[in-house]
């Protein structure tokens, strides 16, 4: 394994600055109060809850009118997010499963180039609705949660205001990069996914293969002999919002409540994982929990929807197996 102990190190990163609805800031909290510890425990890791990042605290920092129009808030990202990437360095260098609970996607440009420094081999499973792959060019929106994977593979040029933490040397190869459950891409963007070595896995190629085939290619395109260590960036926004609708773009025809699970199940069962993203769980959008039912475990006390599945999601990757 490329983890030093059975220990984990959650990092809450607050930050709102990507898009344009509040609540996903509540994020992380929602994901403690749903019993993310007890989970942990019951699964055999130590857990050090590492807390907040201040992400409003560093954004203040900026006070003067952006160097540029889009990305939005590009300042304010570029120095939480310069926070984010020093706290998830400081946590995987201790041989730590980091696990960054959102805040907005805006976050794994941080992660990945964080995880990157550490792990020179690094490879990525995206998760997402979306493609993540705009830059400001391409852009309709301005929202730099719709740019994280572009930017960690340098293709924003000139290097954008804020972000200057964030170095070549710690940027990912596009063949080291799968998205899995897209069905929401702008136009510019789908060419440059399509000209682009990343692995791409829409929601069609998921019903025509299943998610169990899905998942065995884009590992093998992008960890072909098994031996690179593994960082899983999960928007929930991936899910169907039938079961995730606390999320601020939800897009209808998502994974299910079991393929959800089964891709941080089958990357547990690499033993090749090291680091997780779990972004946009939005509470203040979320919808409560009918009463008769009731979720996978009586560890998981969250209070609505999409927090409950954040947390029982996280388990499934922290090893948790039905026997
Ligand atoms: C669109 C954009 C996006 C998440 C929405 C949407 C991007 N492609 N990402 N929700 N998580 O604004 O660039
Ligand atoms: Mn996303
Ligand atoms: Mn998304």
């Amino acid at each position: 394994s490329f983890l030093k102990t059975k220990e984990v190190s959650f990092i809450g990163a607050p930050l709102a600055a990507g898009q344009h609805q509040a609540g996903v800031e509540k994020g992380p909290q929602s994901v403690r109060e749903g019993g993310m510890e007890a989970v942990a425990h019951s699964l055999g890791w130590k857990f050090h809850d590492v807390g907040d990042v201040d992400c409003e605290g560093a954004a203040a920092q900026f006070t003067g009118i952006s160097a540029v129009d889009k990305p939005k808030n590009c300042e304010k990202i570029g120095l939480a997010n310069g926070l984010i990437h020093e706290a998830v360095k400081a946590e995987a260098q201790k041989g730590n499963f980091v696990l960054t609970v959102g805040g907005d996607h805006s976050i794994a440009s941080a992660t990945v180039s964080a995880m990157r420094s550490v792990h020179e081999d690094l490879c990525v499973i995206w998760i997402d609705a979306h493609g993540d792959s705009n830059t400001p060019a391409s852009s309709h929106s301005g929202n730099y949660h719709g740019m994280p994977a572009a930017h960690v593979m340098n293709w924003i040029q000139p290097p954008l205001p804020g972000f200057e933490w964030l170095k070549t040397e710690n940027m990912l190869k596009e063949n080291h990069l799968a998205i899995i459950g897209l069905r929401d891409v702008d136009e510019v963007e789908r060419e440059l996914l399509r000209d682009s070595g990343v692995a791409v896995y829409t929601m069609h190629e998921v019903d025509k293969w299943g998610i169990g085939q899905v998942i065995d290619m884009a590992l093998h395109r992008i960890n072909p002999n098994s031996d690179r260590p593994i960082h899983l960036s999960f928007d929930v926004d991936g899910c169907d919002p039938s079961i995730a609708p606390g999320t601020g773009t939800c897009s209808r025809g998502g994974l299910t409540f079991r393929e959800s699970h089964f891709i941080c199940e089958r990357l547990s069962m690499t033993n090749n994982l090291v680091s997780m993203d779990l972004v946009e769980v939005n509470p203040d959008l979320d919808e409560p929990i009918p009463g008769r039912m009731h979720g996978d475990c009586h560890l998981v006390t969250a209070k609505s929807m999409t927090s409950r599945l954040a947390v029982e999601l996280i388990g499934s990757a922290l090893g948790r197996t039905v026997i």
